[in-house]
């Protein structure tokens, strides 16, 4: 008999979900960055052991709505929530806890799954402010139990992930066991190169940023092309990511192709052009293409 199931990870960002699907994973398929709202779509995470099979399905971090990307970054949370056999709760313990961490608490407690808290980060915490943070964690009005992890260095992991296969209903596997993710490629690798810009810039920047794969070409040496524009909403933005005589866009291009001949393993050529689109963000239309639902 197996176990197999989705669960859905709900946290404030930051607070390291990403990094814990990659870790649970064991390969890289959600970008990470010390920005907040680094994760715009759900991504699930694939992870199966002899008779268990993980989905993990990495959420935006849920914020107030403030325009049609991020609305639809909240139902994402809501759906998924609805839609999932386990619900893994995950806080910041490098952050107190605050109004974000009640509201997602509330919106897990409400959905009245079987539910886990992560509390993660525990690497950067002493022994008393874990036990603080713990306890204030526990508080929240989430069922379940509580554990201290770090999504980081992996510490905690392997109890938190016994423990949730052990939640999971009994079923047959949902996706072949050499699955890592469900995004496809052209997602995948525009992702790295928004992983790269998130890295090297600041303030509106990164959330202003898309990055969209026009095309990928197999060369007769076994070799790939990859063209790929980056959107920016404003001529300024675009300046910043072009930078002096292109040295920014030359580094986002050379860090995100390192990163994309590790996925692929072959030699990327990456093209990559920057290009203005006022208001992306509310164009349902380039969200629907871009697969922001
Ligand atoms: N010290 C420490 N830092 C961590 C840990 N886990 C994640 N981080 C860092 O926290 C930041 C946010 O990590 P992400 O995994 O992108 O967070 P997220 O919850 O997916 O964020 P959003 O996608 O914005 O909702 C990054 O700089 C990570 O390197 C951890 O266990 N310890
Ligand atoms: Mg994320």
């Amino acid at each position: 008999m197996t176990r197999s199931g989705f669960v859905a990870l709900a946290g404030r960002p930051n607070a390291g979900k990403s990094t814990l699907v990659n870790r649970v994973v064991g390969g890289k398929v959600a970008i990470v960055s010390d920005k907040p709202q680094t994760t715009r779509r759900e991504i699930r995470g694939i992870a199966t052991g002899d008779d268990w099979q993980l989905v993990l399905v990495d959420l935006p971090g849920v914020q107030r709505p403030r325009d049609p990307l991020t609305e639809r970054m909240q139902r994402s949370v809501e759906r998924v929530l609805a839609d999932s056999d386990v619900a893994l709760f995950m806080v910041n313990g490098a952050e107190r806890i605050g109004p974000g961490d009640r509201f997602i608490a509330r919106a897990v407690a409400n959905v009245g799954l079987p539910a886990v808290t992560a509390l993660n980060k525990v690497d950067a915490l002493d022994r008393a402010r874990t036990a603080a943070a713990l306890s204030a964690a526990a508080e929240l009005g989430v069922d379940g139990e509580v554990f201290p992890i770090s999504a980081r260095t992996g510490e905690g992991v392997p109890e938190l992930v016994e423990h949730v296969i052990g939640l999971l209903p009994e079923g047959p596997f949902l996706y072949p066991p050499e699955d890592s993710t469900d995004l496809s490629d052209e997602v995948r690798l525009a992702e790295l190169v928004r992983e790269q810009v998130l890295a090297r810039t600041r303030e509106e920047v990164p959330h202003a940023v898309e990055v969209e794969i026009d095309e990928i070409e197999e060369r007769p040496d076994g070799s790939l092309v990859v063209r790929a524009r980056v959107w920016a909403e404003t001529e300024s933005q675009k300046g910043i990511l072009v930078g002096k005589g292109g040295a920014m866009i030359k580094q986002i291009g050379t860090a995100a192709r390192t990163e994309m001949a590790a996925m692929a393993g072959r030699p990327v050529h990456l093209d990559l052009h920057v290009r203005v689109r006022r208001g992306w963000r509310r164009d349902e239309g380039l969200l629907d293409r871009l697969g922001i639902e």
